[in-house]
């Protein structure tokens, strides 16, 4: 019989790579969605039409005891968040609420129905990925950052992931639940929401160069990262719940570029020159910066056998080619119709 996995965000960027990774391996997909009319349902399933869907939101304890009995999954990966950290500036009740908190209503979901109590013999069967975050990091003590370097998030939505990493491993060890988090670092794709970096600089130099824009409008430009590819990420989620024994993995490329290097990259792969466009706008700032993120994942390479396969000029020629294309078929990035 098919394996079954449950994953909450299948709407989202990394929702639609591990779905579709996931039906290669010949696993029954389902996808957990929220709302009674949520349009990005729709979208996902003219990409993934075969991908199941059970309603249910972090906000609700009962609809996701309500799921995991219905699908009966093997493995449940937690993709579900407020993601953009910004906002978590903005909104930041709701990003604990649903960043956090979610976290432990899906694991006490999978407690309560796979009968685990405090002291009882039972282990759940059912494995467990949390999508742990280098935003944990945050005011970085150590260059590259592995899974012993210590936490300093810089924002309601770091907090939060620290929150969820934290109870994550505490359920492993209060239950013997197999439950793991893969500590990302930032992954894009033309499926990128706009809202981001890497997607806002890919659209813009879409808009510049087909004559729809004149500038482009971005905060700090001297904030480095550690970019990958999501559809090697979302490899390393499905290895991290094979492994024989429940671990914590830094994911990234251990490769660091900054926000003026990828806005040279994406510009130069449609010929222009950035210095004419780019605007620095001091109210696009964050109240508190993360200045550099960079990963060493020596031990998913030797643990998992786990390669990033994109590399970072790739990546961003990959995202301009891909906006470029949507644009000039009239496409609107706000529907997301990048989505092949
Ligand atoms: P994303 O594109 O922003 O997707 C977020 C998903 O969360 C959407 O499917 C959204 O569904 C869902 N969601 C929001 N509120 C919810 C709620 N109340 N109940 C259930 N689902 C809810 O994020 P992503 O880039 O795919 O990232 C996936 C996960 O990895 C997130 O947890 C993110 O924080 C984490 N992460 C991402 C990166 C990265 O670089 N991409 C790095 C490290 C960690 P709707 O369509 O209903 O809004
Ligand atoms: O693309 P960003 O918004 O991503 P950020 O804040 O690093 O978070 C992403 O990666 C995390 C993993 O490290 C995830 F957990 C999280 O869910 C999300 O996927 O910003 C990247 C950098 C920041 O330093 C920001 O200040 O780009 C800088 N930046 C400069 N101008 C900008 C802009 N960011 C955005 N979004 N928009 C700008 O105009």
């Amino acid at each position: 019989m098919a394996r079954r996995a449950l994953i909450t965000g299948i709407t989202g960027q990394d929702g639609s790579y591990l779905a579709e990774h996931l039906l290669n391996e010949g696993y029954e997909v389902w996808g957990l969605a929220r709302g009674q009319a949520n349009p990005r349902v729709s979208r996902m399933r003219k990409l993934l039409a075969d991908v199941r869907i059970a309603r249910g939101d972090l906000l609700d304890q009962g609809s996701l005891i309500s799921a995991v009995e219905k699908v009966q999954p093997d493995e449940v990966y937690n993709l579900g968040a407020i993601s953009f950290v910004p906002m978590s500036w903005e909104q930041a009740e709701l990003t604990a609420e649903v960043t956090g908190m979610g976290v432990l209503r899906m694991l006490e979901a999978i407690r309560v129905c796979s009968g685990i109590s405090r002291g009882s013999a039972t282990s759940a069967q059912i494995r467990f990925y949390q999508a742990s975050s280098s935003e944990m990091f945050g005011q970085v003590s150590e260059t590259p950052q592995t899974e012993r370097t210590s936490f300093h998030p810089r924002s309601p939505y770091g907090v939060a992931k620290a929150y969820g990493h934290f109870l994550t491993q505490n359920y492993r060890e209060s239950y013997g639940m197999y439950a793991v988090s893969g500590i990302l670092f930032n992954h894009e794709s033309p499926r990128r929401g706009a809202e981001f970096v890497t997607r806002k600089v890919s659209l813009g130099v879409a808009r510049i160069k087909l004559g729809m824009a004149t500038e482009l409008r971005l905060g700090n430009l001297e904030a480095r990262r550690d970019w990958g590819f999501a559809g090697d990420y979302v490899r390393a989620m499905h290895l991290m719940l094979q492994a024989a024994t429940p671990e914590d993995y830094v994911i990234g490329t251990g490769r660091m570029k900054s926000v003026r290097e990828l806005v040279e990259a994406a510009f130069s792969a449609a010929g222009l020159d950035w210095e004419q466009y780019v605007v620095c706008d001091s109210a696009l700032h964050r109240p508190a910066e993360v200045d550099l993120l960079c990963a060493d994942p020596k031990k998913a390479r030797v643990q998992l056998g786990w390669e990033p396969t994109v590399s970072f000029d790739e990546l961003v020629a990959m995202m301009v080619e891909s906006d470029l294309r949507l644009l000039s078929e009239g496409g609107d990035p706000d529907q997301d119709s990048s989505w092949p």
